[in-house]
This record gives C-alpha cells, structure tokens and sequence, in this order.
C-alpha cells in the first residue's frame, strides 16, 4: 500500500502520475505514428506529392481532445493545489528564516534550531521569510515547496504522516554555496515533541556570541577547521595576523575586537587578502551592538584554535 510522508504525497503523485501517462501514451503514439509516416510516404514509393484538402473531422478532433486533456490537467492539478494554500487554524506555526546559505525554524515558544522538527499526524504551518536573497524551501518526501522572498511573508503547510528524518533542500539557486543549503525535517511523536520544545536547544550552554554565528548562518561561509570556505576561517582568529586589502593597497593587521565588528557591519572595506569581495552583505540592523560583542567576546575566550 501506497503510503506518503505526508497529508499531500498521495495528490501530488496522482497527479504527477496522471500527466506523465499522458506524456508516455503520446509520446509513443506520436513517435510511432512518424517512423510508420516515414516509410509509408517515402519518396521512393511516392516520387510525386499529392495535395491533400483540409479535413474539419481531423482537425476538430485534434483539437478538442488535446483540449480536454489539458483541462483534466489543469483541474486535476487545481484540486490537489487548493487545500495546500488553505492552512487549518490549528496549525502549528514555525517560522523559517532562509538566507545564504541556512535555514533557522522558530517554534512558538521561541525556541530556535537548525534542523525542522514536527509532531507526527499534526497540521504544521511554516511562515517564512528570506533575509538576503531568494530561497525555496523544498521538502521532497512531503511533495511540497515555497519561494522565500526577502520583504514578503510566504507560507505553506502539511501534516507529516511517517515517523521518519527527511531531507530539506533549497530550490532555488542562490549562489556560491547553494548545494550546500540543506537540513532536515524530523518526525517525531507528538509527546516527545512536547518534550523537545521544552527542553534546551542545541549549544544553550555554549557560548552566545556561538549563537548568534550559528542563528546568522555564518559558519557556512568561514569555517571552525581553518578549511577555505567563501571567506576566511574562522579558526584562531583572535589576535591572528592577516594581510588585508584596504584600496588595493596591502596592509597587515592583528585581528581584535574593532576589526571583527567593522568585518560584520562593513565587509567590503577590508578584504582579507586572496577573498573576494561583494560576497558578504553587511550585518548592520541585523546583529545588534550587544550581540556584536558577544561576538568578540566569543572570539577572545572560546573561537576556534
Ligand atoms: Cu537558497
């Protein structure tokens, strides 16, 4: 027996099922129907064309029986369409932030993570929004999929129906490090949801200014190994010496707690030598003043060595 992971697989396979049917059926008609064209009215048995008068039969019927076809299509399509844009309002909402290149859920009560985990056999709406650039949110075993466009508030929902852990992909390409935008949506018992909700995210007893790196999406560009990333790693940091590039002039510099901010609001007046620039946008009106120091803060006592 078919089963889906989710309220919305089973209508969405129909009718992925039902056009690709069709597009099988009259792609070997079509196919056959040329190749027994080619050898009937080869020029060697026909030298001579004859003029062939138009046939009202002929045309009318391939022209409404595409016609119908396309229709089924769009009904079929339109009915499993419908209740996707139409969330129950007991819907759980999480709010999904995209930007390049993570994703960040917000559960009702606040609680933040990386990874979507939902209670088994509940509706789950996700608001979402996209701090940079165009995102899409795909769920593949749930057959469902968004646009998150910076400015504007866009929304689906499901019910997840397997207890399972299930891949979570961008759709749409948003550069560099796109492929690499992906997470997971966990299924769980809605008691142990309970239960997750309440307790403590990941890292609460790490470091804040590590939060707020992690809730920016900033390791997927500098990395914690000293791997080379879009830009430059994080590891050792602090007080590292680095050749920068201020007006394409050369300039070395130790790394301290004016540098790491002014490398957050303003990226692009000092590139790290080697990186280029435009990559970055500036952080300004998003990490505040405080948090900002945190960052530092992080970077002194417990940044990668
Ligand atoms: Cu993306």
């Amino acid at each position: 027996m078919y089963q889906g992971a989710s309220n919305f697989a089973q209508g969405v396979d129909n009718t992925f099922m039902f056009i690709f049917a069709i597009s099988i059926f009259f792609l070997v008609v079509l196919t056959a129907t040329m190749i027994w064209f080619v050898i009937k009215y080869n020029r060697k048995k026909h030298p001579n064309p004859t003029q062939i008068k138009d046939s009202l039969k002929l045309e009318v019927t391939w022209t409404v029986i595409p016609l119908i076809l396309v229709l089924a299509m769009f009904y079929y399509g339109y009915v499993i369409y419908k209740p996707m844009r139409n969330a129950p309002d007991d819907a759980i909402p999480i709010k999904v932030v995209g930007r390049m290149w993570d994703w960040t859920f917000e559960y009702p009560n606040g609680k933040m993570a990386r990874e979507l985990v939902v209670p088994l056999d509940k509706p789950i709406k996700l608001v979402m929004n996209s701090a940079d650039v165009i995102h899409s949110l795909y769920i593949p075993a749930f057959r469902i999929k968004e646009d998150l466009v910076p400015g504007q508030e866009t929304y689906m929902w499901f019910i997840p129906t397997i207890q399972d852990t299930f891949e979570i992909l961008c759709a749409e390409y948003c550069g560099l490090r796109h492929a690499f935008m992906t997470s997971k949506a966990i299924v769980i018992p809605e008691s142990d949801y309970e239960t997750w909700l309440i307790t403590e995210g990941q890292g609460k007893d790490e470091h804040p200014g590590l939060l707020v790196l992690q809730n920016n999406a900033c390791m997927s560009c500098h990395s914690m190994d000293g791997s080379k990333l879009v830009g430059p790693s994080f590891k050792g940091l602090f007080n590292a010496r680095r050749t920068i590039v201020v007006d394409k002039q050369e300039i070395q510099i130790t790394v301290d707690g004016e540098y790491i901010k002014k490398s957050i609001l303003d990226p692009d007046s000092e590139i790290v030598k080697g990186y280029a620039p435009k990559l970055m946008r500036s952080y300004k009106d998003v990490i505040s003043e405080e948090e900002l120091d945190q960052i530092v803060d992080y970077f002194i006592k417990e940044g990668p060595i």
